[in-house]
């Protein structure tokens, strides 16, 4: 069995050595050292350039390197007869959700203010807001939502969810389908973005949908760039209506040197590492499914190429 990988942002030599730990057996082949393209059993791949999944004719699993796969469906020539399965880690999800936590509470603690005053020696008293006076609206309530929403609970914030269907998680007030989406925006102090990047989602983001937001609200988005239309954004933030933004994803990344966001004194910028795949905790899900393809037994972690996540 033959599996190639390729990615520009994983070290895939290191993800080679883990699945090769893993099973030795294995035929891994790196990017562009690809030998006969019929040989490929199975594509373990991020952002792959287009056309190449569909060069191997006898590919039998796509196995995407992260829990989104809109950069493998961005190729319009993705085989779509050959199962796509992505991560679900529970490390990973930990990690979202200490990312949601932290600018969630640095914004709650008005730290960005606090910080100011200390730079410019200004002891200032703020009064604080309790928690349960602000509401933490979830866009995507999956995998990483779902646990993000549940650890914000315990700390008091008041949490709302929207999805594509109705959920029932403990605390969390459900909104779904677009029909419900202004009435979720118009009640969001934060709105946390943790949608998958789909025809349906891209620009969610974006002057009518920030205009829903109270005032002084804050997003922080940690799906992907395109879920947010930038201009709109910056319109939002240069007019006070948002107080601020946490960004981790952008349309174009890395971000270029010359984007707003950078020196934006409002905006937080992080280099797309609010959750990451480490090899050593993910490879086993990787090679449990090219076990399950091995043996004829369900895949799992498939993406429904229809819904587009
Ligand atoms: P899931 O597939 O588990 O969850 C997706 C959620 O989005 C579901 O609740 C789904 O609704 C909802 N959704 C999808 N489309 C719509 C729509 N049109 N309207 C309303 N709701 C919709 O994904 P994960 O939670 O695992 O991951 C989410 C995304 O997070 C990834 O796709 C990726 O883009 C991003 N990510 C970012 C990382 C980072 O480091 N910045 C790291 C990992 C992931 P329903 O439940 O009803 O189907
Ligand atoms: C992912 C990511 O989708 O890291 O896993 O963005």
């Amino acid at each position: 069995m033959a599996l190639l990988i390729y990615s520009k942002n994983h070290p895939v030599a290191d993800w080679g050595a883990a699945i090769a730990k893993l099973a030795p057996d294995l035929d891994i082949r790196l990017y562009p050292e690809i030998g006969d393209p019929a040989d490929i059993d199975v594509a373990l791949v991020w952002k792959p350039p287009p056309g190449l999944l569909q060069s191997l004719p006898n590919l039998k699993l796509i196995q995407s390197f992260g829990a989104g796969v809109d950069g493998i469906l961005a190729d319009p020539n993705v085989p779509r007869h050959v199962p796509l399965a992505r991560i679900v880690d529970g490390r990973l999800t930990v990690g979202m959700s200490e990312y949601v936590l932290l600018h969630v509470l640095r914004y709650h603690r008005q730290m960005e203010t606090m910080l100011q005053n200390q730079r410019n020696r200004t002891w200032r008293w703020l009064p604080p807001v309790d928690a349960s006076e602000r509401i933490i609206g979830i866009m995507g309530m999956g995998t990483l939502g779902t646990d993000a929403a549940k650890k914000l609970l315990p700390f008091g914030f008041q949490v709302i969810g929207w999805s594509r269907s109705l959920k029932a998680v403990d605390g969390v007030t459900s909104f779904h389908g677009d029909e419900h989406l202004d009435g979720f925006l118009k009640l969001c102090n934060v709105l946390v973005c943790l949608l998958p990047l789909t025809p349906q989602t891209r620009g969610i983001i974006n002057r009518r949908t920030l205009s829903l937001l109270p005032r002084g609200a804050y997003l922080i988005n940690a799906g992907r760039g395109g879920h947010v239309v930038e201009a709109d954004l910056l319109h939002a933030l240069d007019s006070d209506w948002l107080s601020g933004a946490t960004l981790d994803v952008f349309n174009e990344e890395p971000l270029p040197p010359e984007s707003p966001f950078w020196t934006h004194p409002k905006v937080t910028v992080t280099p797309h590492n609010a959750a990451d795949s480490i090899p050593a905790h993910v490879a086993p899900q990787i090679v449990d499914n090219i076990r399950r393809l091995q043996k004829g037994q369900p895949i799992l972690r498939l993406v429904d190429y229809e819904r587009g996540y």
